[in-house]
Protein backbone atom coordinates (compact mmCIF):
# COMPACT_ATOMS: atom_id res chain seq x y z
CA UNK A 1 0.00 0.00 0.00
CA UNK A 2 1.84 3.41 1.14
CA UNK A 3 5.14 4.40 0.17
CA UNK A 4 6.44 2.93 3.41
CA UNK A 5 5.93 -0.75 2.42
CA UNK A 6 8.84 -0.44 -0.17
CA UNK A 7 12.08 -0.99 0.55
CA UNK A 8 14.82 0.95 -1.75
CA UNK A 9 17.74 -0.20 -3.72
CA UNK A 10 19.79 0.76 -1.17
CA UNK A 11 18.11 -0.69 2.05
CA UNK A 12 17.55 -3.61 0.13
CA UNK A 13 21.12 -3.91 -0.33
CA UNK A 14 21.69 -3.98 3.03
CA UNK A 15 18.89 -5.38 4.03
CA UNK A 16 20.68 -8.62 1.97
CA UNK A 17 24.24 -8.02 3.29
CA UNK A 18 23.31 -8.25 6.63
CA UNK A 19 21.46 -11.69 5.86
CA UNK A 20 24.80 -12.76 4.37
CA UNK A 21 26.78 -11.76 7.14
CA UNK A 22 24.21 -13.68 9.66
CA UNK A 23 24.04 -16.49 7.22
CA UNK A 24 28.50 -16.93 6.91
CA UNK A 25 29.19 -16.88 10.86
CA UNK A 26 26.29 -18.99 11.96
CA UNK A 27 23.55 -21.58 10.35
CA UNK A 28 19.94 -20.10 10.24
CA UNK A 29 17.25 -21.96 11.96
CA UNK A 30 14.07 -21.11 11.96
CA UNK A 31 12.54 -20.56 15.20
CA UNK A 32 9.21 -21.51 13.57
CA UNK A 33 9.48 -25.43 12.01
CA UNK A 34 10.61 -24.31 8.38
CA UNK A 35 14.07 -25.07 7.58
CA UNK A 36 16.23 -22.01 5.32
CA UNK A 37 15.37 -23.36 2.02
CA UNK A 38 11.84 -23.94 2.30
CA UNK A 39 11.04 -20.07 3.27
CA UNK A 40 10.29 -17.84 -0.12
CA UNK A 41 12.22 -14.72 -0.94
CA UNK A 42 12.81 -11.54 0.77
CA UNK A 43 9.96 -8.94 0.78
CA UNK A 44 9.39 -5.94 2.67
CA UNK A 45 6.63 -5.54 5.11
CA UNK A 46 5.44 -3.21 8.34
CA UNK A 47 4.74 -4.27 11.56
CA UNK A 48 1.11 -3.95 12.59
CA UNK A 49 1.10 -5.29 16.01
CA UNK A 50 3.98 -7.03 17.51
CA UNK A 51 3.07 -9.83 20.33
CA UNK A 52 5.70 -11.57 22.28
CA UNK A 53 7.84 -13.59 19.76
CA UNK A 54 4.91 -12.90 17.07
CA UNK A 55 3.97 -9.87 15.08
CA UNK A 56 1.26 -9.34 12.68
CA UNK A 57 2.83 -7.86 9.44
CA UNK A 58 1.16 -6.35 6.54
CA UNK A 59 2.72 -6.71 2.81
CA UNK A 60 3.32 -4.01 0.23
CA UNK A 61 -0.03 -5.63 -1.60
CA UNK A 62 -1.59 -4.98 1.90
CA UNK A 63 -1.94 -8.70 3.22
CA UNK A 64 -1.66 -9.48 6.95
CA UNK A 65 0.58 -12.30 8.08
CA UNK A 66 1.35 -13.64 11.49
CA UNK A 67 4.80 -14.35 11.49
CA UNK A 68 7.80 -16.00 13.84
CA UNK A 69 10.60 -13.22 14.46
CA UNK A 70 14.25 -14.29 14.39
CA UNK A 71 15.74 -14.03 17.95
CA UNK A 72 18.75 -12.01 15.34
CA UNK A 73 16.26 -9.33 14.02
CA UNK A 74 16.50 -7.73 16.97
CA UNK A 75 13.39 -5.96 19.03
CA UNK A 76 10.53 -5.26 16.97
CA UNK A 77 7.83 -2.52 17.22
CA UNK A 78 4.61 -1.28 15.49
CA UNK A 79 5.89 0.45 12.74
CA UNK A 80 9.09 -1.01 11.89
CA UNK A 81 9.86 -2.05 8.48
CA UNK A 82 10.78 -5.47 8.21
CA UNK A 83 12.11 -8.28 5.89
CA UNK A 84 10.77 -11.42 6.50
CA UNK A 85 10.01 -14.58 3.94
CA UNK A 86 7.06 -16.20 3.58
CA UNK A 87 6.42 -20.09 4.53
CA UNK A 88 5.72 -22.47 2.49
CA UNK A 89 2.33 -23.27 4.32
CA UNK A 90 0.07 -21.98 7.37
CA UNK A 91 1.89 -23.86 10.55
CA UNK A 92 0.13 -23.56 13.61
CA UNK A 93 -1.06 -20.15 12.22
CA UNK A 94 2.59 -18.89 11.71
CA UNK A 95 3.01 -17.43 8.04
CA UNK A 96 6.49 -16.57 7.51
CA UNK A 97 9.61 -15.51 9.16
CA UNK A 98 10.50 -11.86 9.77
CA UNK A 99 14.43 -11.65 8.89
CA UNK A 100 15.64 -7.94 9.93
CA UNK A 101 14.79 -4.40 10.65
CA UNK A 102 15.16 -1.47 8.58
CA UNK A 103 16.80 1.19 10.62
CA UNK A 104 14.58 3.76 12.19
CA UNK A 105 13.41 6.81 11.30
CA UNK A 106 12.14 7.58 14.66
CA UNK A 107 11.36 5.92 18.12
CA UNK A 108 8.78 6.44 20.60
CA UNK A 109 9.54 5.00 24.45
CA UNK A 110 8.18 5.14 27.14
CA UNK A 111 9.92 4.29 30.54
CA UNK A 112 8.51 1.47 32.19
CA UNK A 113 8.90 0.77 36.21
CA UNK A 114 9.86 -2.76 35.92
CA UNK A 115 11.07 -3.20 32.01
CA UNK A 116 13.01 0.40 32.08
CA UNK A 117 12.33 1.86 28.82
CA UNK A 118 10.01 0.01 26.25
CA UNK A 119 9.61 1.08 22.43
CA UNK A 120 6.03 1.71 21.84
CA UNK A 121 6.36 2.64 17.54
CA UNK A 122 8.92 3.18 15.24
CA UNK A 123 9.07 5.61 12.04
CA UNK A 124 6.17 7.29 13.18
CA UNK A 125 5.82 11.23 12.13
CA UNK A 126 3.76 12.81 14.19
CA UNK A 127 2.27 12.02 17.71
CA UNK A 128 -1.72 12.74 18.83
CA UNK A 129 -1.32 13.39 22.71
CA UNK A 130 -4.56 12.69 23.84
CA UNK A 131 -6.50 14.15 27.00
CA UNK A 132 -9.86 14.29 28.25
CA UNK A 133 -12.07 16.05 31.00
CA UNK A 134 -12.78 12.65 32.23
CA UNK A 135 -10.14 11.36 33.29
CA UNK A 136 -9.17 14.35 34.97
CA UNK A 137 -7.63 16.81 32.09
CA UNK A 138 -3.67 16.92 33.33
CA UNK A 139 -1.69 20.06 31.79
CA UNK A 140 1.16 18.21 33.60
CA UNK A 141 0.71 15.19 31.28
CA UNK A 142 0.23 16.96 28.15
CA UNK A 143 3.82 18.59 29.33
CA UNK A 144 5.27 15.59 29.96
CA UNK A 145 4.23 14.07 26.40
CA UNK A 146 5.59 17.40 24.75
CA UNK A 147 9.05 17.27 26.49
CA UNK A 148 9.26 13.69 25.39
CA UNK A 149 8.23 14.67 21.76
CA UNK A 150 10.71 17.57 21.14
CA UNK A 151 13.19 15.53 22.65
CA UNK A 152 13.07 12.71 19.70
CA UNK A 153 12.43 15.58 17.47
CA UNK A 154 8.33 14.48 16.64
CA UNK A 155 5.67 16.98 16.22
CA UNK A 156 2.80 16.88 18.58
CA UNK A 157 -0.67 17.74 18.06
CA UNK A 158 -3.04 18.47 21.39
CA UNK A 159 -5.91 16.49 21.43
CA UNK A 160 -8.48 17.34 23.79
CA UNK A 161 -11.41 14.57 23.43
CA UNK A 162 -14.45 14.12 24.85
CA UNK A 163 -15.70 17.75 24.57
CA UNK A 164 -19.05 16.76 24.63
CA UNK A 165 -18.09 16.77 28.29
CA UNK A 166 -16.92 19.96 29.03
CA UNK A 167 -19.30 21.72 31.33
CA UNK A 168 -18.95 25.21 32.68
CA UNK A 169 -17.00 24.23 35.41
CA UNK A 170 -14.24 23.07 33.59
CA UNK A 171 -15.02 24.51 30.20
CA UNK A 172 -12.78 28.24 30.73
CA UNK A 173 -9.95 26.53 32.87
CA UNK A 174 -9.29 24.24 29.77
CA UNK A 175 -10.04 26.62 27.17
CA UNK A 176 -7.51 28.54 28.80
CA UNK A 177 -4.42 25.92 28.61
CA UNK A 178 -5.31 24.74 25.09
CA UNK A 179 -5.08 28.87 24.23
CA UNK A 180 -1.49 28.33 26.29
CA UNK A 181 -0.45 25.58 23.54
CA UNK A 182 -1.55 27.40 20.91
CA UNK A 183 0.32 30.17 21.64
CA UNK A 184 3.55 28.51 21.56
CA UNK A 185 2.67 26.86 18.26
CA UNK A 186 1.71 23.59 19.04
CA UNK A 187 -1.65 22.47 16.53
CA UNK A 188 -4.74 21.79 19.06
CA UNK A 189 -7.79 19.59 18.74
CA UNK A 190 -10.93 20.09 20.38
CA UNK A 191 -12.74 16.31 19.36
CA UNK A 192 -15.63 14.19 20.34
CA UNK A 193 -15.58 10.29 19.36
CA UNK A 194 -18.75 10.05 21.19
CA UNK A 195 -20.65 12.71 18.84
CA UNK A 196 -17.80 12.35 16.03
CA UNK A 197 -17.18 16.49 16.20
CA UNK A 198 -13.93 17.65 15.06
CA UNK A 199 -12.50 13.84 13.05
CA UNK A 200 -12.34 15.71 9.85
CA UNK A 201 -9.86 18.41 11.31
CA UNK A 202 -7.97 15.10 13.11
CA UNK A 203 -8.09 13.21 9.85
CA UNK A 204 -6.74 15.89 7.86
CA UNK A 205 -3.86 16.03 9.69
CA UNK A 206 -2.96 13.19 9.78
CA UNK A 207 -3.01 12.49 5.76
CA UNK A 208 0.16 10.80 4.31
CA UNK A 209 1.36 10.56 7.64
CA UNK A 210 2.12 7.97 10.48
CA UNK A 211 0.59 8.99 13.35
CA UNK A 212 0.20 7.48 16.91
CA UNK A 213 -2.90 8.03 19.77
CA UNK A 214 -0.76 8.42 23.36
CA UNK A 215 -2.49 9.33 26.68
CA UNK A 216 -4.03 8.36 29.98
CA UNK A 217 -5.74 5.23 29.60
CA UNK A 218 -9.60 6.20 29.30
CA UNK A 219 -9.06 9.40 27.31
CA UNK A 220 -10.65 7.77 24.51
CA UNK A 221 -7.79 6.92 22.03
CA UNK A 222 -9.59 4.03 20.77
CA UNK A 223 -12.73 5.30 20.52
CA UNK A 224 -11.13 8.12 18.24
CA UNK A 225 -10.05 5.30 16.12
CA UNK A 226 -13.23 3.37 15.88
CA UNK A 227 -15.25 6.91 14.60
CA UNK A 228 -12.37 7.71 12.32
CA UNK A 229 -12.37 3.80 11.32
CA UNK A 230 -15.72 2.25 12.24
CA UNK A 231 -14.66 -1.49 10.57
CA UNK A 232 -11.59 -0.78 13.52
CA UNK A 233 -13.65 -1.93 15.94
CA UNK A 234 -11.69 -2.16 18.47
CA UNK A 235 -12.72 -3.07 22.26
CA UNK A 236 -13.30 0.35 24.77
CA UNK A 237 -14.33 0.35 28.05
CA UNK A 238 -15.65 2.71 30.57
CA UNK A 239 -13.79 4.95 33.01
CA UNK A 240 -14.18 3.72 36.48
CA UNK A 241 -16.72 5.24 38.65
CA UNK A 242 -14.48 5.08 41.60
CA UNK A 243 -11.45 6.33 40.55
CA UNK A 244 -12.40 8.34 37.71
CA UNK A 245 -9.15 6.34 35.59
CA UNK A 246 -9.29 4.13 32.68
CA UNK A 247 -9.19 0.32 32.85
CA UNK A 248 -6.09 -0.38 30.37
CA UNK A 249 -8.25 -1.82 27.88
CA UNK A 250 -5.73 -1.72 24.85
CA UNK A 251 -2.50 -4.05 25.98
CA UNK A 252 -0.72 -3.34 22.99
CA UNK A 253 0.05 -0.84 20.23
CA UNK A 254 -2.08 -1.32 16.26
CA UNK A 255 -1.62 0.20 13.39
CA UNK A 256 -4.64 0.76 11.14
CA UNK A 257 -4.08 2.12 7.50
CA UNK A 258 -6.69 5.55 6.64
CA UNK A 259 -7.77 6.06 3.36
CA UNK A 260 -6.25 9.51 3.12
CA UNK A 261 -2.24 7.47 3.00
CA UNK A 262 -1.63 7.43 6.34
CA UNK A 263 -1.81 5.35 9.30
CA UNK A 264 -2.70 5.82 12.55
CA UNK A 265 -1.02 3.81 15.17
CA UNK A 266 -3.52 3.22 18.43
CA UNK A 267 -1.17 2.56 22.19
CA UNK A 268 -1.91 1.77 25.29
CA UNK A 269 -2.95 4.17 27.56
CA UNK A 270 -0.57 5.21 30.81
CA UNK A 271 -1.31 5.73 34.24
CA UNK A 272 1.85 7.85 34.60
CA UNK A 273 4.56 9.65 32.18
CA UNK A 274 8.36 8.99 33.68
CA UNK A 275 10.90 11.17 32.30
CA UNK A 276 13.69 10.02 33.86
CA UNK A 277 15.50 8.79 30.73
CA UNK A 278 15.70 12.47 29.80
CA UNK A 279 18.71 14.93 30.65
CA UNK A 280 17.21 17.95 33.16
CA UNK A 281 19.29 20.46 30.14
CA UNK A 282 17.09 18.44 27.87
CA UNK A 283 13.91 18.92 29.77
CA UNK A 284 14.39 22.66 30.02
CA UNK A 285 15.18 23.21 26.10
CA UNK A 286 12.30 21.41 25.14
CA UNK A 287 9.46 23.55 27.32
CA UNK A 288 9.90 26.19 23.95
CA UNK A 289 8.29 28.92 25.16
CA UNK A 290 11.59 29.26 27.36
CA UNK A 291 13.73 29.85 25.06
CA UNK A 292 13.65 33.27 24.69
CA UNK A 293 14.31 33.76 28.13
CA UNK A 294 16.89 30.59 28.81
CA UNK A 295 20.94 32.48 29.36
CA UNK A 296 18.81 35.95 29.95
CA UNK A 297 19.35 34.81 34.07
CA UNK A 298 21.60 36.42 36.79
CA UNK A 299 23.40 33.28 37.37
CA UNK A 300 24.59 30.67 34.86
CA UNK A 301 23.14 28.21 37.40
CA UNK A 302 19.83 29.66 38.48
CA UNK A 303 17.40 27.09 38.73
CA UNK A 304 14.80 29.63 37.75
CA UNK A 305 12.95 29.05 41.84
CA UNK A 306 13.95 31.95 44.05
CA UNK A 307 17.17 32.50 42.86
CA UNK A 308 17.60 36.31 42.09
CA UNK A 309 17.77 37.83 38.75
CA UNK A 310 15.22 34.93 37.21
CA UNK A 311 14.50 35.52 33.43
CA UNK A 312 11.82 33.08 33.57
CA UNK A 313 10.21 34.20 37.07
CA UNK A 314 10.51 37.83 35.39
CA UNK A 315 8.51 37.01 32.01
CA UNK A 316 6.05 35.07 34.48
CA UNK A 317 5.30 38.59 36.50
CA UNK A 318 5.36 40.33 33.10
CA UNK A 319 2.96 37.29 31.66
CA UNK A 320 5.07 36.59 28.79
CA UNK A 321 5.19 33.15 30.24
CA UNK A 322 2.52 31.07 31.44
CA UNK A 323 2.76 30.16 35.14
CA UNK A 324 1.41 26.71 34.92
CA UNK A 325 4.03 25.58 32.43
CA UNK A 326 6.77 26.81 34.68
CA UNK A 327 5.20 24.89 38.09
CA UNK A 328 5.12 21.79 35.71
CA UNK A 329 8.85 22.34 34.39
CA UNK A 330 9.75 22.45 38.00
CA UNK A 331 7.48 19.07 38.98
CA UNK A 332 9.09 17.17 36.09
CA UNK A 333 13.03 18.14 37.03
CA UNK A 334 11.90 17.61 41.04
CA UNK A 335 11.03 13.80 39.58
CA UNK A 336 14.17 13.32 37.97
CA UNK A 337 16.08 14.08 40.97
CA UNK A 338 14.29 11.74 42.68
CA UNK A 339 14.91 8.96 40.08
N1 LIG B 1 -18.71 11.22 26.57
C1 LIG B 1 -17.73 10.72 25.83
N2 LIG B 1 -17.19 9.53 26.13
C2 LIG B 1 -16.19 9.05 25.38
C3 LIG B 1 -15.70 9.75 24.26
N3 LIG B 1 -14.70 9.04 23.72
C4 LIG B 1 -14.57 7.93 24.46
N4 LIG B 1 -15.47 7.92 25.47
C5 LIG B 1 -15.64 6.87 26.48
O1 LIG B 1 -14.47 6.81 27.28
C6 LIG B 1 -14.24 5.47 27.72
C7 LIG B 1 -12.81 5.07 27.44
O2 LIG B 1 -12.61 5.02 26.03
P1 LIG B 1 -11.44 4.14 25.36
O3 LIG B 1 -11.53 4.43 23.91
O4 LIG B 1 -11.50 2.73 25.82
O5 LIG B 1 -10.16 4.86 25.99
P2 LIG B 1 -8.61 4.55 25.67
O6 LIG B 1 -7.90 5.87 25.72
O7 LIG B 1 -8.47 3.75 24.45
O8 LIG B 1 -8.17 3.70 26.96
P3 LIG B 1 -6.97 2.60 27.08
O9 LIG B 1 -7.11 1.62 25.98
O10 LIG B 1 -7.17 2.00 28.43
O11 LIG B 1 -5.70 3.39 27.01
C8 LIG B 1 -15.29 4.61 27.00
O12 LIG B 1 -16.36 4.36 27.89
C9 LIG B 1 -15.74 5.49 25.85
O13 LIG B 1 -17.07 5.23 25.46
C10 LIG B 1 -16.31 11.02 23.93
O14 LIG B 1 -15.96 11.71 22.97
N5 LIG B 1 -17.30 11.45 24.77
MG1 LIG C 1 -7.67 1.89 24.09
ZN1 LIG D 1 16.32 31.45 35.95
Amino acid sequence: MGRHNKLNKGQQRRVRQNMQKRLATREIKAEAEWSADQLGSMESATVISRFGQHADIETSDGEILRCNMRRTAGSLVTGDFVAFRRAPQNEKGLQGVIEAVEERTSLLTRPDMYDGIKPVAANIDQIFVVSSPLPAFSSQIIDRYLVACEDIGIRPVIVLNKADLLDDTIRPYIEERLDVYRKIGYQVAMVSAAKASGIDQLTELMADNVSIFVGQSGVGKSSLVNTILPQADIVTADVSSNSGLGQHTTTVARLHRLPNNAALIDSPGIREFGLWHIEADKVTWAFRDFRPFIGGCKFRDCKHLTDPGCALQQAVLEEKLDAERLENYHRIIDSLEKK
